[in-house]
């Protein structure tokens, strides 16, 4: 595939409104549009208003076209937007009409692929282009702007320099080992300090993810606690099926909400109790991965049956767990013996005491979020390269410590260095590229 045939899309979503935008990339991008004009336009980064024709020339669209002149554009290659009325019919014409005048209809994310194999972005920025487009709080779309501007990719760049200096002072021993005397102390110090900052910056960053993709919560409990009405409430919606029979719910349901500004998803669970039942069994093995899983356990327990067996179990489940004791059903019992002083008190049926659970979760969760923001890791892939990175690093400091020769240690630290250029997209394979780009919408 030659890398500058000409990709057409259509760049906003599916759909009417009043403007859809089509737009092309490549070394003949403007050539295709200017065949369709009423007047052909050259001048870049300038509105012009034409009339469209198709190949048989009747009229399309009254259209705003804009030429973005290489390198500068998005993708870094000559780009032309088309602005046109926004019905479904007329976009799709105008997407046809440049399909006939010889552009390829563009895959998901080949733009930004694009503006990244063009360098004009590196692989984190590009990351970030995507979760711009997908923030779902204000704190990852701050974090994903702080990324696109290069927040991310500078932290990199700096462990990235670090690493540099070490494996110069390194291979200058190995190189000149009569002329220079290298101090073991110095690079001793220099990959400890560096190992310290990729270790804070992973244990962050693992908090990081979660911003991108929710808080997750899960409400366990015994059967019939209410935890099926707890997250009915929660969502405002009737999501999960809420009977007086015990083992109501036997698969995990998912709903998502903000709560002050935090995105949650919570899991409704399969009450836990001891059962014959094979269905009810594999729910309330589903209920203890989830647990696993979650970022923070809301424990359901039942104020008119007060603390019983059942719930001694599951309370030794999840003891370990960032979690939150609940009583529901309040409005049914005149006395609670709370088990602890951070009890919260509620009824999922009346809405009493929703609000202070509200704050318990966001007051639970608080850590999460802060040092999340703080890390701007945002992807999973992110987070494995910085790990793959540390592994290596650390395995040349035990060589180091063990006292073997420099021209062996050097080998993990530059196995590192590869690693944060693959981080950055400097030195990538094919595939992996397209699997980022993949999931990009086509257009972008
Ligand atoms: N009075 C009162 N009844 C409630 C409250 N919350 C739930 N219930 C009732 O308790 C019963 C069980 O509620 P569910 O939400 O289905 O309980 P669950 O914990 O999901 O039960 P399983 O799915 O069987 O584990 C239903 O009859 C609800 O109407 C509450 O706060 N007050
Ligand atoms: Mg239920």
């Amino acid at each position: 595939m030659r890398l500058r045939d000409t990709i057409v899309a259509i760049a906003s979503p599916h759909g009417t409104g009043a403007i859809s935008v089509v737009r092309l990339s490549g070394d003949e991008a403007l050539q295709i549009v200017n065949r369709f004009l009423n007047k052909p336009i050259s001048r870049p980064r300038y509105v012009h208003h034409r009339e469209l024709f198709d190949t048989s020339g009747s009229l399309v669209d009254e259209v705003l076209v804009v030429y973005y002149k290489a390198p500068k554009s998005y993708t870094g290659e000559d780009m032309v937007e088309i602005y046109c009325h926004g019905g479904i019919l007329v976009t799709q014409k105008v997407l046809d009409v440049m399909l006939a005048g010889g552009a390829r209809l563009a895959k998901n994310g080949e733009f930004t692929k694009r503006a990244f194999l063009n360098g004009k972005i590196d692989l984190v920025k590009a990351e970030a282009v995507l979760q711009v487009i997908e923030a779902k709080s204000e704190k990852a779309l701050k974090l994903a702007l702080d990324n696109l501007k290069g927040k991310l990719s500078e932290e990199i760049e700096f462990f990235r320099r670090k690493l540099l200096d070490i494996l110069a002072k390194i291979e200058v021993s190995i190189d000149y080992s009569d002329d220079v005397i290298v101090d073991d102390s110095e690079i001793r110090h220099d990959i400890v300090s560096l190992l310290e900052m990729l270790r804070s910056k992973i244990e962050m960053a693992g908090k990081g993810l979660h911003l991108s993709t929710g808080v997750t919560l899960a409400i366990v409990g015994k059967p019939n606690t209410g935890k099926s009405t707890l997250l009915n409430r929660l969502l405002n919606e009737d999501r999960a099926i809420v009977t007086d029979i015990p083992g109501t719910t036997r698969d995990v349901i998912r709903g998502e909400i903000k709560i002050g500004g935090v995105h949650f998803v919570i899991s409704d669970t399969a009450g836990v109790r001891e059962t014959e039942d094979v269905i009810e069994k594999i729910g309330i093995e589903r209920t203890l991965r989830e647990v696993q899983k979650s970022d923070v356990v809301i424990f359901l327990l039942d104020a008119t049956t007060g603390f019983t067996e059942d719930d001694q179990y599951i309370y030794e489940l999840i003891k370990e767990t960032n979690h939150v004791v609940v009583w529901n059903k309040v409005d049914l019992a005149s006395n609670v013996q709370r088990i602890g002083e951070d009890d919260v008190l509620i009824s999922a049926k009346t809405g009493e005491g929703l609000r202070a659970l509200e704050q318990k979760l966001l007051e639970k969760v608080r850590l999460i979020v802060e040092e999340g923001e703080l890390s701007h890791v945002t992807s999973k892939r992110q987070l494995e390269y910085l790990k793959r990175v540390y592994a290596n690093i650390s395995n040349a400091y035990d060589q180091f410590k063990k006292g073997y020769p420099f021209d062996v240690i050097s080998i993990d630290l530059r196995k590192a260095l590869e690693e944060f250029d693959e981080l950055l997209g400097r030195n990538y394979m094919e595939d992996l590229i397209d699997t980022i780009f993949s999931n990009f919408c086509v257009g972008k």
